[in-house]
């Protein structure tokens, strides 16, 4: 019987810091960091360069040429072609030396804008070809230094 309950001690005294150390507090989970999405709007316009963007105020995605277009048909997913053609709604005029003509057509035709050297214009849509029906948002197709 004594020797019953000296072993049962035993295993007790054993037991007990196992559950000491089970009962330890928990560390915090983790140090809460939380993922951020990082979007880096390419609002730049190189030195030479005619920048402009999908959207208003150097919105979505950028676009640039430095020289003359006929046709501004280069792949833009979320534009309403597909293409640059009709797209743009902010532009700036970087170039070197000169202004920039842009039309509302292919070929350097339809009506014309011309954005005098180190002009921005951050919204399309209040400069009319045919006002109050048909802005130039969304209607560039061509360009023309000088
Ligand atoms: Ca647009
Ligand atoms: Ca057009």
């Amino acid at each position: 019987m004594l020797r019953h309950r000296l072993a049962t001690l035993a295993l007790s005294s054993v037991l007990v810091p196992l559950a000491i150390f089970a009962a330890a507090p928990a560390q915090a989970a983790t140090a809460g960091a939380t993922a951020q999405a990082v979007t880096t709007q390419d609002t730049s316009c190189a030195g030479g360069d005619l920048c402009f963007w999908q959207n208003d105020d150097k919105g979505g995605a950028k676009g640039r040429v430095s020289g003359n277009n006929a046709a501004w048909s280069w792949a833009r997913s979320g534009c309403p072609d597909g293409t640059w053609n009709n797209c743009a709604s902010s532009i700036q005029n970087n170039g070197n030396s000169c202004s920039v003509k842009v039309y509302d057509n292919s070929g350097y035709s339809g009506h014309v804008l011309t954005l005098t050297r180190g002009t921005y214009i951050s919204s399309l849509s209040g400069y009319w070809i045919t006002f109050p029906v048909d802005s130039w948002d969304n209607d560039i197709q061509s360009n023309k230094w000088c």
